[in-house]
């Protein structure tokens, strides 16, 4: 009997370190509005779309706008985040990331994307991974943000494999929510306390070894 299940990557922290980058665009939005905006208000636009991201950072700041204005910020944003990614290669993958890719795709499993942003594909090619994903579902293609689970079930959906024969890997708490609400395997990559209601909690992909992986293969 082959076990196939659907291994469903988020991007953002899990495959690149993008999210720093996301970071540093924000927080230069947010110095621009005189917003205040520390590396614990990040951890709640981690997974989280861009349109909503800009208005947690508003209501940060108490700050009404006309959607002209908030238009004009979200594209900024996103400019300057691309600027951080002209030049990203493969060696921006995370610690891991390839060897886990790997010996999935050497083990005959889906391997999917399952993420919030609207730049995946580019950076899967950047990064020259994109010839591991059977699928890809990003923020061009789910109406519903993370923690709805509607990015996964997609997902899953594409490769024909039930929701409980899938596992997530994600490092945002919406995205492990996501994750638990469709009955799919979660397993937060980075720190453990933000990531508590992940069923495995690992800190980075250096940590999961081929035991780990087959035993998620077989069960
Ligand atoms: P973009 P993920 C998410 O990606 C990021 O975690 C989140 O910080 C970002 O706001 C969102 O993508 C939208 O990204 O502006 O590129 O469309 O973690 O779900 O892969
Ligand atoms: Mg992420």
């Amino acid at each position: 009997m082959t076990n196939k299940k659907a291994f469903i990557f988020d991007l953002d922290g899990v495959i690149v370190d993008t999210a720093r980058y996301h970071f540093l665009a924000w927080q230069k939005l947010a110095q621009q509005l005189g917003i205040e905006f520390t590396p614990e208000h990040n951890e709640h636009l981690k997974g989280v779309s861009r349109v909503r991201s800009l208005e947690i950072i508003l209501n940060l700041g108490n700050i009404q706008a006309s959607q002209e204005e908030k238009d004009k910020w979200l594209f900024d944003k996103n400019e300057l985040y691309l600027s951080y990614i002209v030049d990203m290669d493969q060696s921006e993958l995370l610690p891991g990331v390839l060897d886990v890719l790997k010996f999935l795709k050497a083990n005959n499993q889906y391997i999917a994307l399952g993420s919030a942003s609207k730049n995946a594909r580019p950076i899967l090619e950047k990064t020259d991974i994109m010839q591991y994903f059977d699928a890809v579902v990003d923020g061009n293609d789910v109406t519903n943000a993370k923690p709805d689970p509607e990015v996964f079930l997609r997902a899953c959906q594409l490769v024909f494999v039930a929701p409980d024969d899938s596992i997530v890997f994600e490092d945002s708490l919406a995205g492990i929510q996501a994750a638990n609400s469709a009955r799919m395997k979660s397993i937060g990559i980075g720190d453990k306390e933000i990531l508590h209601e992940a069923e495995f909690n690992f800190p980075n992909f250096t940590r999961i070894n081929e035991q780990f992986l087959r035993s998620l293969i077989d069960a």
